[in-house]
């Protein structure tokens, strides 16, 4: 039976996601350069794994050579309160919006296999599934999908859902019409550009991730420097500041989907109570979130920056945040890394899982 599209994406809503789009398996020549540019002057810092297979990552059919197809799906996870409430608050740790909950890497597989089982059964064919975990540019692929466009924040903006849209894709063996691509509609808004404390974006769309504070607090293993630091705040995870700032966000509507609940302890964490806790109490609280990849020591690193930032209104030395000992242990350790093995059972159909 020939693939229905509308019975697909109908399907896709049953499985629980908000946004759905249909792309070619096809590489843009775009990508490959704005990626092998982005590499080669040293933004992706230490994610090694972004410099990894450039020319699969830029190409879905490259990855996987049966691919004709990509259903590109987003997960909502709008805010149900201010984004940036909390920040600058002394003595509470700040997390941002998408780390305030189960991780959603868990949420969306489970879905996305469910999809992935559903169609294989419905019109055959093999099928794969990914959420940010294999080499896959996720971005341009929901833009050209129609899932929205890539705003000047560098994510996917959704005329639906604003900044707040997770994303996750089903490769399939079938063949699938693309959906049309979105329109850019940044027009010459640039509030995200200002909004960075550290000047990380530019107008052209373009990140470079060494001077992110999600980039800092998330992928970085080394020391910070003091100015980052500073801009640092009380952030303990990830940033918003620049998703938060965009006009499209009126549009967007809280998360309904009951696993992604915001959690109150991982919304405000006391200072104080990080950083005595030791490795069982870390797992304990953080397990099956996005924290627990940032791993204790790194998380008391950014407690300690936060603490001395707090005491002192001008920017806080480095030596003074290292006198910490966590903090010290914390930059001699390996941090988590974003990329992980394949993972999960293989879908009916003959495909398997290809992310985690
Ligand atoms: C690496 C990574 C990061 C890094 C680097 C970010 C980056 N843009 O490269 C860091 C740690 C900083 C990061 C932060 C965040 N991330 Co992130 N991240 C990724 C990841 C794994 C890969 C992105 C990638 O391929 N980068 C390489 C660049 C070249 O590609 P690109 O980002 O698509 O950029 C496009 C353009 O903007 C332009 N471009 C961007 N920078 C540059 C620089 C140069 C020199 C040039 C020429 C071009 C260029 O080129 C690309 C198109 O061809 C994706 C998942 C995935 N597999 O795609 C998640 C992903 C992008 N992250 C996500 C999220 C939620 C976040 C945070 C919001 C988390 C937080 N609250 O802290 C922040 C947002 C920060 C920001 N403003 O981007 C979501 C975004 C969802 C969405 N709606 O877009 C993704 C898709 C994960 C997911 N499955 O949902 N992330
Ligand atoms: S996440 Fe924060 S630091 Fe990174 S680009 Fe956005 S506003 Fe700037
Ligand atoms: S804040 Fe403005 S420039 Fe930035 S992504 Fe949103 S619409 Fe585009």
């Amino acid at each position: 039976m020939p693939a229905d599209k509308e019975r697909i994406r109908a399907g896709a809503f049953a499985c629980g996601f908000d946004a759905v789009g249909f792309a070619a398996a096809a590489g843009d020549g775009a990508d490959a350069e704005n990626l092998a540019a982005y590499v080669a002057q040293g933004r992706h810092g230490d994610m090694a794994w972004l410099a990894r297979e450039p020319a699969k990552r830029a190409d879905p059919a490259l990855l996987w050579p049966q691919a004709r197809s990509v259903i590109c799906l987003g997960l909502n996870y709008g805010p149900e309160t201010d984004p940036l409430a909390g920040l600058d608050e002394p003595g509470v740790g700040w997390v941002s919006i998408y780390a305030r909950r189960r991780d959603y890497h868990l949420v969306l597989k489970k879905k996305l296999k469910r999809l992935a089982r559903w169609l294989a059964h419905a019109y055959g064919g093999e099928v794969k599934v990914f959420v940010d975990t294999a080499p896959v540019m996720e971005k341009p692929l929901a833009a050209r999908s129609g899932l929205g466009w890539i705003g000047k924040h560098t994510n996917l903006v959704s005329r639906r859902f604003g900044s707040w849209l997770f994303l996750g894709e089903v490769f399939t063996s079938l063949a699938i019409e693309p959906d049309p691509p979105a329109a850019d509609a940044c027009g010459s808004c640039r509030r995200c550009v200002d909004a960075c404390p550290t000047g990380a974006l530019d107008q052209q769309y373009r990140i470079d991730p060494r001077r992110c504070l999600s980039y800092l607090t998330i992928e970085h293993k080394g020391t910070i420097a003091d100015d980052l630091a500073a801009s640092l705040s009380n952030r303990l995870f990830g940033c918003d500041d620049c998703l938060a700032v965009c006009p499209w966000n009126k549009f967007a509507r809280p998360a309904c989907e009951p696993e992604l609940a915001c959690r109150a302890d991982l919304s405000r964490i006391p200072l104080d109570a990080l950083a005595c806790l030791d490795e069982a109490g870390f797992r304990a609280r953080f397990a099956n979130t996005p924290l627990r990849r940032a791993g204790r020591l790194r998380l008391q690193y950014a407690a300690a920056i936060a603490q001395a930032n707090a005491r002192r209104p001008d920017p806080p030395r480095r030596g003074e945040a290292l006198a910490e000992p966590a903090a010290r242990a914390a930059v001699a350790a390996p941090t988590s890394r974003r990329e992980r093995g394949p993972v999960g059972s293989k879908p009916p159909g003959g495909g398997r899982s290809g992310s985690g």
